[in-house]
């Protein structure tokens, strides 16, 4: 061997050892992300949030530093959605539906009754459907992180219980700021009017509106129970929670950044699912114990809410798109004839 190449080959093997014995902790520089969230603590979607900072912190020798700021401190989801997207945010936790402005394909998920079942819901998002807008979202200026949940929503209201969809005729209902909603609310015979999250508790605090919508979870962690006498079981559509962060602020991040960022929101993810599903007849009892009177809806009136919001599919078919369409009812086939 010549002694130039010697050197060369003496050279590449110090490099290399060099390489190998820099620290794991010298993949992360000292990062601070401000996380925006609608929910109060004790929510599940914080202790998903909770999770998955602790896991960033281990995993990054403590370099890598998630900052939530509950309650809408930071806006609602639609200004924190808009700030994250222009980058003078780093991250929010947010539903789906305020995001249709930007992803229009995401108003599938609002569809009214379009899960039966939570192990539905985390299939389609977790698989390759949910996988498949990941270009949207960059499009948006977005990377979505993992789905998490809000879950299954009920509607409440002060004026009576909801047992058919007779009786919310002439309901004002308060819905999230997407069309599907305000179709589906039309169509079930209610005065639908759109309102931001964070104004919801004082619009049903002065009678503004009768009513909303919203998972057990969030129906209990933001008190509505104080505003709300009468809960209706109605599981009328389930809102998955996106975890977006700035794409402007995921490019910055090292390889070792954004896997560690990727694996600790699926950390979060396991998080909220376990804590939101095994507290549902718990939060029903600290409801009623609040003062709300709750009733079931019998599966032959789901049935006749079904067929009066059927409608609202064809109506959304072309924001929706048949590819995101077709996809969702072909996975949802696939997981109801499955064995
Ligand atoms: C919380 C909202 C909420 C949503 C709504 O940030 O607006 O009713 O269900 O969960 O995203």
């Amino acid at each position: 061997m010549s002694n130039r190449f010697r050197t060369a080959a003496l050279a590449t093997a110090a490099l290399a050892a060099l390489v190998a014995a820099v620290p794991a902790q010298a993949q992360f520089e000292a990062r601070s992300l401000r996380v925006s969230s609608g929910v109060a603590k004790g929510h599940p979607i914080s202790f998903g949030i909770t999770k998955m900072t602790q896991c960033a912190a281990e995993k990054s020798g403590g370099k890598l530093k998630l900052v939530t700021y509950y309650d809408g401190a930071l806006g609602n989801d639609t200004t924190a959605s808009q700030q994250v997207r222009t980058g003078s945010l780093d991250m929010v936790l947010t539903s789906t539906a305020p995001l249709v402005g930007a992803i229009p394909q995401l108003a599938v998920f609002d569809l009214p009754f379009l899960f039966s079942n939570e192990k539905e819901a985390d299939q389609v998002l977790d698989g390759a459907v949910g996988q498949s807008f990941a270009p949207r979202y960059a499009a948006a200026g977005l990377v979505n992180l993992a789905y998490w949940e809000n879950g299954f929503r009920n509607v409440s209201n002060s004026k009576r219980p909801i047992a058919k969809w007779e009786d919310l005729q002439g309901v004002k209902m308060r819905v999230m700021q997407n069309k599907v909603f305000l179709d589906t609310f039309s169509a079930l015979g209610s005065n639908p009017t759109p309102l931001a999250f964070s104004e919801v508790y004082s619009a049903l605090e002065t009678r503004t509106v009768d009513g909303q919508e919203n998972p057990l979870a969030l129906i209990e962690n933001m008190k509505f129970y104080e505003v709300q006498k009468y809960l209706s079981l109605t599981r009328h559509a389930y809102s998955p929670l996106a975890v977006l962060i700035s794409k402007k602020k995921y490019d910055t991040l090292t390889p070792q950044e954004q896997a560690v960022m990727q694996e600790c929101a699926v950390a979060g993810q396991e998080e909220s699912r376990r804590v939101g599903r095994a507290a549902d007849a718990e939060v029903i009892a600290k409801l009623k114990k609040g003062g709300m009177q709750v009733n079931e809806v019998s599966a032959a009136e789901l049935q006749r809410m079904r067929d009066k919001v059927k409608d609202v599919y064809a109506a959304q078919a072309k924001v929706v798109g048949d590819d995101t369409m077709n996809a969702v009812n072909a996975e949802l086939q696939r997981i109801r004839t499955a064995k």
